[in-house]
């Protein structure tokens, strides 16, 4: 996969795991228009490379930020068109990356806030660095979150805890983070890319269509009644039975021997 030379992302392959990293590290990794517009080139380019990437981790450039925001330079002067548009803009972006088929994990290595909180939340899964700091600042700017983080941490954390996150506006801790369900794991900063990476081992040994289908079964039924919930997974697990690798998978473990998963 030919990957771009990027404005204000880095995108790099290897062993079939694509890294983008957000690399403005002067502004803390703000995120501004032209870089959320990358963010969402990049991942329509990893969707159409399922087979070169298994899966996808966001990062920040630097010590520092993971990112730590919108760029409130840009907003400062914006009219309430101009901000519903660079919402519209995230919202496309972070569609993207939460409706991709391959997981997607953020590697949170320092200060998570406001737009950047909103695009780990928008990750599957969140590996933190134990110096990270989360919050939702929006508040304290005389804004609300714009980028679904009234939406996607209520959804993570519970309406309760979102309320007091973003009304109170301070920063959490790793720690803290990680006992509400915000971090999934936490790891020593010099340790946060190996726990990313051994993660992300144990998922590529598995069938990346079945992967891919209980990340969308888990995502599109969360919010329905549970017995159509169910019957939607019954839909998705008898689909399974029509790829090469459930035969491939169940063969495997029948004859002794190690899955080797081909993704059809
Ligand atoms: N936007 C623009 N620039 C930023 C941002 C940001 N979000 N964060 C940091 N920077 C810049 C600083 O201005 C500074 O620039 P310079 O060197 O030119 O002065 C540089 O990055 C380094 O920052 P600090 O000197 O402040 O570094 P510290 O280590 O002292 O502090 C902090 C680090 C705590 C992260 C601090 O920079 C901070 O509080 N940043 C702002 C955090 C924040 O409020 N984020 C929320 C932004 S609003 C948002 O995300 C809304 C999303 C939805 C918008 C919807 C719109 C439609």
């Amino acid at each position: 996969m030919n990957t771009p030379n990027y404005e204000n992302i880095l995108l790099t392959v290897e062993n079939d795991i694509a890294t983008l990293t957000i690399n403005r590290p002067k502004s803390m990794n703000a995120l501004n228009t032209a870089t959320l517009i990358e963010i969402g080139q990049a991942f329509d380019l990893i969707r159409e490379n399922q087979d070169e990437v298994k899966i996808v981790v966001v990062t920040g450039a630097g010590e520092k930020a993971f990112v730590a925001g919108a760029d409130i330079s840009e907003m400062r002067d914006m009219n309430s068109l101009q901000a519903a548009e660079l919402s519209k803009i995230a919202h496309n972006s972070f569609s993207k990356i939460e409706n991709l088929p391959q997981l997607t994990i953020a590697a949170v290595n320092g200060y998570c806030l406001g737009g950047g909180c909103e695009l780990a939340s928008s990750c599957d899964v969140r590996v933190v660095s134990s110096k990270a700091k989360f919050g939702q600042p929006e508040v304290g700017l005389g804004i609300v979150p714009g980028f679904g983080g009234t939406q996607r941490l209520t959804r993570l954390v519970g309406r309760g805890k979102a309320k007091e996150i973003i009304s109170m506006a301070t920063m959490i801790s790793a720690e803290e983070a990680h006992r509400i369900g915000l971090a999934d794991e936490i790891a020593e900063p010099e340790e946060l890319m190996n726990k990313v990476n051994e993660i992300a081992a144990a998922v590529m040994k598995n069938s990346p269509i079945a992967v891919g289908m209980a990340k969308y079964v888990i995502d599109r039924a969360a919010d329905l009644p549970l017995d159509i919930a169910i019957d939607f997974e019954t839909q998705m697990w008898a689909q399974t039975f029509a790829t090469n690798d459930q035969k491939e998978g169940m063969s495997a473990f029948l004859e002794k021997r190690s899955a080797t998963f081909n993704g059809d």
